[in-house]
């Protein structure tokens, strides 16, 4: 009897067993698949958030990360080299066109790229280098490059489109005038395609260099998250409040030179303005004499400048738009001046 009963067991068992072996066999990952959930964009910048099949159009988030202080301050030289006594400086820019940046905390946005960032990186040159832009498109769509400045018709980045998925195209030229200059793609809809971010900081340093400073880019820009032509949300460097949440710390009595570049789409204006002191203003950085000394400059768009100031005080001091829906909306930020000696 016990005997029996014991076989009896281990068939039920082995009979189990085999149902369960079964059911995985059938069902792999079935199981699993079950709890795991899985994050996705649409095309209109919606995300979802679904254990279910998600049929298209949607595809799986790719996140940019992109850090305000590091931009600030961060310079391209490009890799450089020397040919027939000329220096040539080399980059690599990669388009792309399906990435998400989180522009507000929840609010997703699918940003176009230049090597990954809204704003693309700043690129920096003498007066007089070649510059050799090896430009990639990785994007879906057509992208170009196109640089403000002085350049050969065919390196316009206007008639010379690149397609989407691999293309390539090479621009050749030499930097110039000294100044700052934006560079941004330059395919129809142009409204589009800046919008979504595919601009950059193209500075070009005078021969003579200018004096020492505590340098730094601000692209001024905005975002269309709902798609009506007009932006709701506005920023220094792409995120709004962030110099807010995040002082820029500079010191007293040192001059400070800030490379501005107006690149909000869809306002006709925009301006800056300081707290508790006023900045020598060079339009378009072209000239070696200041237009204005003032504490509140208007730019339309791709209108840019440099400013130069130093701080007699200690403290924080705003620094946004005066037009105060666009500060509202983000594009204020705060200069902390300190006199220790450390940034
Ligand atoms: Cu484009």
């Amino acid at each position: 009897m016990m005997v029996a009963s014991r076989s009896g067991i281990m068939v039920a068992l082995i009979v189990a067993m085999v149902a369960i072996s079964a059911i995985f066999f059938v069902f792999p990952e079935g199981i699993n698949a079950q709890k795991e959930e899985k994050t996705f964009v649409t095309h209109t910048g919606g995300v979802v958030k679904t254990s279910g099949e998600v049929l298209d159009p949607v595809y799986q988030i790719s996140e940019v990360e992109f850090d305000p202080d590091k931009y600030l301050r961060e310079f391209n030289y490009g890799r450089v080299s020397l040919e027939n006594g000329q220096t040539v400086r080399e980059f690599t820019i990669i388009a792309d066109d399906d990435k998400v940046q989180e522009i507000s905390p929840g609010v997703f946005y699918n940003v176009w790229t230049f090597n990954g960032t809204v704003p693309g990186p700043t690129i920096r040159a003498t007066e007089g280098d070649l510059l050799r832009i090896n430009f990639i498109n990785n994007g879906d769509k057509e992208h170009t490059m196109h640089f403000h400045g002085e350049h050969p018709a065919e390196m316009d980045g206007v008639f010379e489109i690149v397609g989407g998925n691999g293309g390539q195209f090479t621009y050749e030229f030499e930097a110039g005038p000294a100044g700052v200059h934006p560079y941004h793609c330059h395919v129809m809809p142009l409204e589009e395609h800046i919008a979504h971010g595919l601009y950059g900081v193209f500075i070009v340093d005078p021969k003579e260099g200018r004096p020492p400073a505590d340098e730094m880019v601000m692209v001024l820009n905005g975002f269309d998250t709902d798609f009506d032509t007009e932006n709701n949300f506005y920023a220094a460097n792409s995120i709004p409040f962030y110099y807010q949440h995040h002082p820029i710390q500079i010191n007293k009595d040192e001059l400070v030179r800030v490379y501005v570049v107006n690149m909000v789409e869809f306002d006709p204006i925009n301006n800056l303005h300081l707290h508790g002191n006023l900045y020598r203003y060079y339009p378009t950085g072209t000239d070696v004499i200041p237009s204005t000394f003032t504490d509140m400059i208007t730019l339309s768009q791709t209108e840019r400048g440099i400013m130069e100031f130093k701080y007699q005080y200690t403290g924080k001091y705003l620094f946004h738009a005066h037009k105060v829906e666009f500060s509202e909306k983000g594009w204020v930020g705060v200069f902390l001046v300190k006199d220790d000696g450390k940034k």
